[in-house]
């Protein structure tokens, strides 16, 4: 590993490397300062057959954190380093570093004394919900067509439920029959679903530049607990806002864990979905139409349902994308994310009188 570090413009010599448990996707390692106070990295390997164009994604990364670097100098923000992420150039100037294995790595300096929640509080949910909105608006006068799509189609429901579809069709590992039940209540839903995509035809639903994967755990609060730096910048592309808003809910809202083998612990709380949405609207509130702010709701069952028909094809395709700690990982997280969807489902209209009540 210290073989890879070393072709980065790293300030000071390389100490412990340690692998972190986080993400689906890519691996993640912290790179300790042998000096005791020196800088540290975040060093990853890109999931390059996920993220096809390593050039593209990472062009999109530089982009995005240089345009947030300009915005927030703009606003007399002091401490800019630790707000957004910064990419370490490798030693011949390039964004990425290709190994003899044909692997990717990239590396950002780590930002020092921050924490992450996977369970959150709701006064935390509503700065987190202002931190996201600010985010949102900062990145608003980029153009689309400046940003690749990092995944084509990523959260575009039409397609996800093409691919699902396809999953149920090959049934590569015999894991259909079993799972007959939750394909069914993800076909009942479809049609409903797939609305966002047909108002975005009909030009009545805008699409925004948005991050694509607002976890929770994806925000990074200071010792004081104020959010400090939205991480994971892998998926910034347009899309609905309403998805970021749901991805937030899906997660932060979920009284259980997203794997959670006990769906008793799994609901949706009401209380942090108030709290963020207060927050979210208090910083975006200045650039949404009024059909995005009545649709937040819609998102966070979108973003749910999207979530669980992802896992489920995955499921259904024999575990191929996202990473699993047991053979029933998929199917655990699909029964979880649905427990949860029909939890949301319950809550919907308290949800949407919520936002008529708030605007
Ligand atoms: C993946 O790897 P991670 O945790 O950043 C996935 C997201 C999903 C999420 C589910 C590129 O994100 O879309 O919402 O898992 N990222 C990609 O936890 O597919
Ligand atoms: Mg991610």
């Amino acid at each position: 590993m210290t073989n890879i570090v070393q072709h980065f413009q790293t300030t000071n010599e390389t100490g412990e490397i340690r692998p972190l448990k986080i993400g689906h996707i890519n691996d993640s390692f912290i790179v300790e300062s042998k000096i005791k106070g020196g800088e540290s990295y975040f060093l990853q390997k890109i999931n390059h057959h996920i993220f096809r164009n390593v050039v593209g994604l990472q062009d999109n990364i530089r982009l995005v954190t240089d345009h947030l670097r300009v915005k927030l100098a703009a606003a007399g923000e002091s401490d800019i380093e630790r707000k957004v992420l910064r990419l370490v150039p490798t030693k011949t100037g390039e964004w990425f570093y290709q190994d003899a294995e044909g692997s990717y790595w990239r590396m950002y300096v780590n930002i020092e004394n921050t924490h992450s929640y996977d369970v959150i509080t709701a006064e935390l949910a509503y700065k987190a919900g202002e931190a996201f909105g600010n985010f949102q608006c900062m990145l608003s006068d980029i153009s689309h067509d400046q940003l690749i799509e990092t995944i084509p189609n990523f959260h575009n429901m039409e397609f996800r439920l093409e691919q699902f579809r396809e999953a149920v069709r090959n049934n590569a590992v015999g894991r259909v029959t079993d799972t007959q039940w939750m394909i069914d209540e993800i076909e009942k839903r479809a049609y409903e679903m797939c609305a966002p995509e047909r108002l975005y035809r009909e030009g009545k639903l805008p699409k925004r530049i948005n991050h694509c994967d607002t976890k929770v755990n994806n925000l990074l609060f200071d010792k004081k607990d104020e959010p400090i730096c939205i991480v994971d910048m892998d998926t910034v592309m347009p899309g609905f806002v309403m998805s970021d808003f749901g991805d937030f809910m899906r997660t932060a809202g979920n009284t259980g864990k997203e794997d959670d083998i006990d769906l008793n612990n799994v609901s949706f709380n009401m209380a942090i979905f108030k709290s963020y949405t207060k927050g979210y609207l208090e910083s975006a509130k200045a650039f949404l139409t009024p059909i995005e702010i009545e649709l937040l709701p819609f998102g966070a069952r979108l973003l749910t349902y999207m979530q669980l028909t992802r896992f489920l094809a995955d499921y259904l395709n024999g575990d191929t994308y996202y990473k699993i700690n047991n053979p029933l990982h998929n199917l655990q997280r699909s029964k979880a994310q649905f427990k949860l969807l029909v939890s949301i489902e319950e809550n919907y209209p308290e949800m949407e009188a919520f936002i008529a009540a708030t605007i």
